[in-house]
């Protein structure tokens, strides 16, 4: 008895760790377990995201612009909103899952489902047309999407706008992201710029948005196409969550892409009000 009593003094660190950990891991694999016998319902896209945000339905371009889509592909589905913890197999946000199957990435989210359920939001328009939209949406998703995170991440917190506030997140993980967004942006190669560069690159892809929008209603013309849902989450992102900084005061320099928001918004989310939390004033009730 004594022994163990003498081993359990001596190795009271140890033991202590051991124990912090095993409970860990306990919790973990329960969870795990826990997640894994959840039931969707059948033939039903179920949409993993994050929760909702202050002024629009995400504060993820990708998690709204999936959910745009699928509003626009008028299908069956349901939103999960469990993203943060519940990562994609590709370790990002937004993922969806169908009969069992799961895909990573909003855009082969997209491929999936035109694929799987016979979607063509684009059938109507033109090659020429439908490769200037796929052109667009990479510059949107690969380009434009860094010098917004740029802007929300790093340069608003330097310039006064308070993420703690704005985005209701404690300063650990504000920092956290900042840290992130700087490392994944200078990986990207667009966080190697002055901060003037990167402003002068957002200007740029908004004025060549600005121009190819011209006085049409969406990208291609009077229907919005598959490719808007990818844009609209983006410009979202600055026009209703900019709080004031140079990403909201960007995208006011151009009024047709202000008006483009605001008829995407108003076409496609008649429930809008429902999926904001106000400024964190009220819980969203969709
Ligand atoms: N190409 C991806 C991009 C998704 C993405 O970058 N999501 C961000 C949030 S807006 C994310 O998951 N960031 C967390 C991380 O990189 O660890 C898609 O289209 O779904």
């Amino acid at each position: 008895m004594d022994s163990i009593r003498n081993f359990a003094k001596t190795h009271s660190k140890e033991l202590g760790l051991t124990a912090v950990v095993g409970i860990s891991l306990f919790i973990v694999i329960k969870r795990r377990k826990k997640r894994a016998k959840r039931v969707y319902p059948p033939n039903t896209i179920v949409h993993h995201q994050i929760g909702r945000g202050a002024y629009a339905p995400s504060l993820s371009p990708f998690c709204l612009k999936l959910e745009t889509y699928l509003r626009m592909a008028k299908v069956p589905f349901m939103n999960v909103h469990d993203s943060i913890s519940n990562r994609s197999s590709k370790g990002k946000l937004t993922w969806i899952e169908y009969n069992g199957e799961k895909v990573a990435d909003s855009e082969f989210c997209i491929q999936f489902i035109n694929q799987k359920i016979n979607i063509d939001l684009d059938k109507d328009f033109s090659e020429e047309d439908r490769a200037a939209a796929l052109a667009i949406q990479r510059m949107v998703d690969e380009h434009l999407f860094w010098t917004v995170a740029l802007q929300r991440w790093v340069y608003d917190p330097s310039s006064g706008i308070d993420p703690r506030k704005t985005l209701n997140f404690s300063w650990f993980t504000c920092h956290m992201i900042n840290k992130l967004i700087q490392k994944q942006t200078y990986a990207q190669g667009v966080g190697r710029h002055t901060k003037e560069e990167v402003h002068h690159v957002m200007d740029e892809d908004l004025k060549a948005l600005s121009k190819f929008l011209g006085k049409k209603n969406f990208l291609l013309g009077e229907k919005a196409c598959q490719a808007d849902s990818a844009v609209f989450g983006m410009l979202a992102q600055m026009y209703y969550h900019g709080f004031g900084g140079y990403g909201e005061k960007a995208i006011k320099k151009y009024p047709n892409l202000c008006e483009y928001c605001d008829r995407m918004k108003e076409a496609l989310w008649p429930d809008w009000d429902d999926c904001i939390t106000h400024g964190w004033t009220k819980e969203a009730t969709k």
